[in-house]
């Protein structure tokens, strides 16, 4: 056998270098730069190195016995059918504890069983169309899930549930991106844990704190499948989630669909449904928000809830979208940091780029929300997401980026880098412009399509500012010296009359008895004439068309009063104010 394989070596051997030898005779082969160039940064093969078998050394099998003994397979135990678990009075300290490990519930993650069952939330009516999908004609997919620091028992229940709830015969395989860890737990026994699951799951360990969004790029890179579907590092697929996301990016590549995002709560584990008339938007902050969807969507669907809705923005951790694709409309922004505005800048790119945001109300996944971020911010927390978001706002917002910067003032002290590269992409994707965004994809936007101020609103008769105090919706704004940088100072009169700030609009009562007449509301998806107001550059009054009174000052205090033209507290003005 031995001298069978040495000959067969040799006639390849020798093969090889008759190609070569041939190749280099016939015309002596240029490479050119650019050819070396892309040779020489293939990376090298992650892949590769993952699959390689290590030999299991006693001490990892040792953490990994450990491990399992604390690790309940017991899928009718606590938590299952995603019911919550009460943790006893007797271990509050225990629980309080371990809480801030992960800003969740550890105990009682820890107490339900991995593989734990959930019930079926589809409606009856997606529960009928899965049966129409062609399964064996859907592509494959890599899953792609990042983590720093994840708690074992909510990793293995990401992983078990999608092994458990995916057909499997999707599944290219799972790519885990450990960025940069310290918890010894997610290093060597991770891996071993995951050689026994029925499908390929390859982990990478990067040795420097890299943030989701080039962790995710990472895997990415590394990815086998048609359909890249990335995943929080906690969270529950149920059943049927899979095929609806890959059916829509199997119909039209250019689709990045979401699922239903539903609440995995932080404190007892309990699986709560999320609603199906919600989808993404943004405010002023730029922070990713859940709203309504509104009428004209559910409208264009013909009030089918199965049907996928068009959502201006994705929450950005859960989603499918085709790997060619993905690559085509240039991934992620890698001069973004940590966490944060990732989600916002891919939505406004998919968008503008030629390509649809959706979310499938038919495929469901929960996710453990969490009130606070439980890992350190290398750069400083708002340091970190003032300079993502700001990169989002200049090569994606055009004008609009004022409202942004209106909002946060912070931000513009913030040095976003350099974003000549991304600015690039837009140009060479010829992508439509913000404004074009905001009235075709998201007129309900609490940023305004049309506008003719943004800034500050002085009143003469006392030249004070008008100020949201950070007051919530019910309040009566206040009126203080004029400061000019924004933030609660930051208003904008729309074109069609309204005052907002973000998303509180002015509004007048319309049965006024006494009492100031004026209060902060959130702004109503259609305009109401509550909100509307009419100004008059010239008087410079803000007249309240419907009541018939003027925006004015009674006491000091923000008031509508009766017109009377000759009132210098009557008198107004916008900051960049363009008629
Ligand atoms: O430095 C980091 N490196 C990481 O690998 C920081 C985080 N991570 C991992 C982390 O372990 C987790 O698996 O990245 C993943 C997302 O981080 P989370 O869970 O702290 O984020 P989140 O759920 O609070 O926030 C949402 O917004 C983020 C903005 O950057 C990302 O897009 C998250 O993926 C996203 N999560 C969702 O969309 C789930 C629904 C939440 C909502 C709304
Ligand atoms: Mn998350």
């Amino acid at each position: 056998a031995i001298l069978l394989t040495s000959i067969v070596w040799f006639l390849i051997d020798i093969l090889i270098l008759f190609y070569t030898l041939d190749n280099s005779t016939l015309e002596p082969k240029t490479i050119s730069r650019a050819e070396r160039l892309q040779h020489e940064q293939k990376p090298v093969d992650p892949y590769k190195a993952a699959v390689r078998p290590d030999p299991v050394d006693p001490a990892t099998q040792e953490a990994l016995d450990q491990l399992l003994q604390h690790t309940s397979f017991q899928n009718f135990g606590p938590g299952s059918n995603g019911e919550g678990v009460k943790i006893d009075p007797s271990q509050d300290q225990k629980m309080k504890e371990m809480f801030k490990e992960n800003q969740f519930n550890l105990l009682a993650s820890n107490m339900i069983a991995v593989n734990r069952t959930l019930p079926d939330f589809r409606s009856s009516k997606c529960q009928r169309d899965y049966n129409t999908y062609h399964l064996s004609e859907l592509p494959t997919t890599s899953i792609i899930i990042v983590f720093h620091n994840e708690a074992w028992t909510t990793l293995l229940r990401t992983l078990h549930s999608i092994i458990d709830r995916s057909p499997r015969h999707l599944l290219e395989e799972i790519i885990m991106i450990d960025d940069c860890s310290d918890r010894d737990y997610l290093k060597k026994p991770l891996n071993e844990y995951v050689k026994r699951l029925p499908i390929p799951v390859h982990i990478v360990h990067l040795s420097e704190r890299s943030g989701l969004i080039r962790a995710r790029l990472t895997g990415s890179n590394m990815a086998k499948g048609k359909v890249l579907l990335f995943l929080d590092a906690h969270v529950e697929v149920t059943e049927g989630w899979l095929p609806p996301l890959l059916d829509r990016v199997h119909g039209d590549r250019k689709r990045v669909v979401a699922p239903i995002i539903d609440v995995i709560s932080d404190d007892t584990f309990e699986y709560v449904t999320a609603s199906d008339t919600t989808w993404g938007g943004f405010n002023w902050h730029l922070n990713f928000r859940w709203y309504t969807v509104p009428e004209r969507e559910m409208a264009r669907r013909k009030y089918d809830r199965s049907s996928p809705i068009r959502t201006p923005t994705i929450a950005g951790g859960l989603f499918a979208v085709d790997k060619q694709f993905f690559n085509d409309i240039g991934t992620y922004d890698e001069g973004m940091q940590v966490w944060g505005g990732e989600n916002l800048e891919i939505s406004f790119r998919v968008w503008m780029c030629g390509g649809f945001l959706e979310i499938h109300p038919c495929s469901r996944v929960g996710h453990v929300f969490r009130k606070q971020t439980p890992y350190t911010f290398p750069g400083g927390t708002a340091k970190v997401i003032h300079h993502n978001a700001a990169r989002t706002a200049e090569v994606w917002m055009d004008e609009y980026k004022a409202f942004f910067y209106q909002m946060v003032p912070a931000a513009k002290n913030v040095d976003a880098g350099d974003v000549t590269e991304r600015r690039r992409l837009r140009e060479n994707l010829q992508c439509k412009d913000f404004r074009w965004y905001l009235e075709n994809i998201y007129p309900e936007a609490p940023v305004p399509v049309n506008y003719v101020s943004i800034g500050q609103i002085i009143n003469h008769g006392q030249n004070k500012c008008l100020d949201t105090m950070g007051k919530k919706s019910g309040e009566t704004p206040g009126l203080v010296t004029c400061h000019g940088v924004g933030g609660n100072q930051a208003w904008s009169l729309t074109r069609d009359g309204t005052i907002r700030s973000d998303e509180l609009c002015l509004t007048a009562y319309s049965g006024y008895t006494g009492g100031t007449g004026i209060k902060m509301e959130k702004c109503a998806v259609k305009t109401v004439s509550r909100n509307v107001f009419k100004y008059d550059p010239v008087s410079r009054m803000v007249q309240h068309p419907s009541t018939d009174r003027c925006l004015s000052i009674k006491s000091t205090s923000l008031a509508m009063d009766d017109c009377n033209n000759l009132d210098p507290d009557q008198q107004w003005s916008f900051a960049n104010f363009k008629p």
